[in-house]
C-alpha cells in the first residue's frame, strides 16, 4: 500500500468569483456584463454567506481540507482602500474550516482583478507589481496559523486571459477563440499564454513570495494548470517547445517554492503542428475535454523533474460530468495514478479535489465539477455520493 506523508491533505478546492456571488467589483463582472452569450455568476452559489455550511459537509464527510479563495476586489474595492470588514470576513473563514478540523489551504489571485486595477493598465502596467504586493501585505494581517498559501491560480491560463483583454489583441483573440466553445461541449482552442505576460506574473509571485516568507510562517507556492502534453513520434521536440510556453516557464518559476500546486484533468498530444485538439469522443467531458484520469501522473511527473522536487499538492483534479458515478471512477483511477507516483518518490502532500461545489465556470453553469450540487434558487445544497466516497477514501488514506 502506498505511504502517504503524515498529514496528508484530503480535501477538495473552489474559488471565489465561482461561489461567492455578486462580486461586483471585479474585471470579470464587467466581463460577464460586456460579453455577448457569456452567462453571469450572479449570485453564484451564495458560498459568501454559506461558507460554514459547506465547510460542514466537506468535514462531515471526513474530508481534512478546504481550498477558497480571498478576493482581491472586495478587500480592496478602490485602490488603496482596504476593507477590514473584507479581511474580518475571510479571516471567519479561516477561523470556521479550523474549527472544522479543514487544514485551510488559502489562494490570494484566483483570476479576478478588481475592477480599478483592470482598467488602469492592469497586469501589464508599470504599477501591477506594487499594487498586488499592497494588496498581499494587507492580507498578510489575517494570515495567523495558515500553513498553505497559494499566491496565484494557474498563472498559465491568467496569462491567456490578460492577453485576450488587451484591446490590441483581442479582436485576433476573439477570432481564435470563435469556436468550439466551452457551451458546445467542445474544448476550445486556446491561444498560447504570452511569455512576456507570463514573465509579469512570475515577478508578481516572487514579490508575493517574499512579502509572505517576511510576514507569516505560511508556505507560499503558486498553481499551474498542466495539460499533461504528451509528443506523438517524432515530435519530442515540438512537445518541448510547446511547453515551455504553455506550462514551463511557469514550472520554473516555481523552483525555490515551499510547494507548486499542480492542477491537471486531461491530457492531450502535441503533433508536428503543435498541440492537437480532443478527439469527440463519447465519454469526453462537458467541457469538452478527452476523459484522461491518467493525466495527473503525467502532470504529477513532469512537474516534479521541471521544478526539481519542490514539494507537490494537488490543488485542483476532477472532471466536468452530470454523471457522479463516472466523477467516482475517474477520481478513482487518477487517484491510482497519484499514488503510483507517490511509490516512484514523488513528494505530493496532499489531494484537493476540484470542486467542492458546482459552481460558475467562467462564462457557464452547465460544467458541473462538484462534489455538492447546489439549487441555484433556493441555494440547498446536496451532497453527491461522489462526496461521501472521498471521505471514506480519506478516512482510510487509500482506495
Ligand atoms: O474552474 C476552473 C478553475 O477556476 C481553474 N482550474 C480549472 C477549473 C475547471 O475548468
Amino acid at each position: 500500500m502506498t505511504r502517504l506523508t503524515p498529514g496528508f491533505l484530503w480535501g477538495a478546492a473552489t474559488a471565489p468569483h465561482q461561489v461567492e456571488g455578486n462580486n461586483v467589483n471585479s474585471d470579470w463582472w464587467q466581463r460577464e456584463l460586456r460579453t455577448p452569450g457569456m452567462e453571469r455568476s450572479g449570485d453564484a452559489v451564495d458560498s459568501y454567506h454559506r461558507y460554514a455550511e459547506d465547510m460542514r459537509l466537506l468535514a462531515e464527510a471526513g474530508l481534512t481540507s478546504y481550498r477558497f479563495g480571498i478576493e482581491w476586489a472586495r478587500v480592496e474595492p478602490d485602490e488603496g482602500q482596504i476593507s477590514r470588514a473584507a479581511l474580518a470576513h475571510y479571516r471567519r473563514m479561516i477561523d470556521t474550516a479550523a474549527g472544522f478540523g479543514l487544514t485551510p489551504v488559502v489562494t490570494l489571485h484566483h483570476f479576478t482583478a478588481p475592477r480599478w486595477f483592470a482598467e488602469d493598465e492592469g497586469w501589464l502596467g508599470p504599477k501591477a507589481i506594487g499594487r498586488f504586493g499592497t494588496y498581499v501585505q494587507a492580507v498578510t494581517g489575517i494570515l495567523g496559523g495558515v500553513e498553505w498559501v497559494c499566491t496565484m491560480n494557474e498563472p498559465n491560463m491568467l496569462a491567456i486571459m490578460v492577453w485576450m483583454s488587451d484591446p490590441v489583441r483581442s479582436a485576433e483573440a476573439r477570432k481564435l477563440m470563435l469556436t468550439p466553445t466551452v457551451a458546445d461541449g467542445r474544448y476550445p482552442v486556446l491561444p498560447d499564454p504570452d511569455p512576456e505576460v507570463g514573465l509579469r506574473l512570475a515577478e508578481a509571485h516572487h514579490a508575493a513570495r517574499e512579502i509572505l516568507k517576511r510576514e507569516t510562517d505560511a508556505k507560499a507556492g503558486w498553481t499551474v494548470a498542466n495539460h499533461a502534453l504528451t509528443a506523438t513520434p517524432g515530435n519530442e521536440a515540438k512537445l518541448r517547445e510547446v511547453r515551455y510556453v504553455k506550462e514551463d516557464l511557469y514550472l520554473e518559476a516555481a523552483r525555490g517554492d515551499d510547494f507548486i500546486g499542480v492542477q491537471s484533468y486531461s491530457s492531450q498530444a502535441v503533433d508536428q503542428n503543435g498541440v492537437v485538439p480532443h478527439p469527440s469522443a463519447p465519454d469526453n467531458t462537458l467541457t469538452g475535454n478527452a476523459y484522461r484520469p491518467d493525466a495527473i501522473g503525467i502532470a504529477l511527473r513532469h512537474t516534479w523533474e521541471v521544478t526539481g522536487g519542490v514539494p507537490i499538492l494537488v490543488t485542483e483534479n476532477g472532471i466536468a460530468t452530470a454523471d457522479d458515478t463516472q466523477r467516482i471512477a475517474y477520481t478513482s483511477q487518477a487517484l491510482r495514478h497519484l499514488f503510483a507516483a507517490v511509490d516512484d518518490g514523488i513528494d505530493v502532500r496532499g489531494y484537493l479535489h476540484w470542486s467542492a461545489l458546482d459552481n460558475f465556470e467562467w462564462g457557464h453553469w452547465k460544467p458541473t465539477f462538484g462534489l455538492i450540487a447546489v439549487d441555484r434558487e433556493t441555494f440547498e445544497r446536496q451532497p453527491k455520493p461522489s462526496l461521501a466516497w472521498l471521505g471514506e477514501v480519506a478516512r482510510r488514506g487509500h482506495l
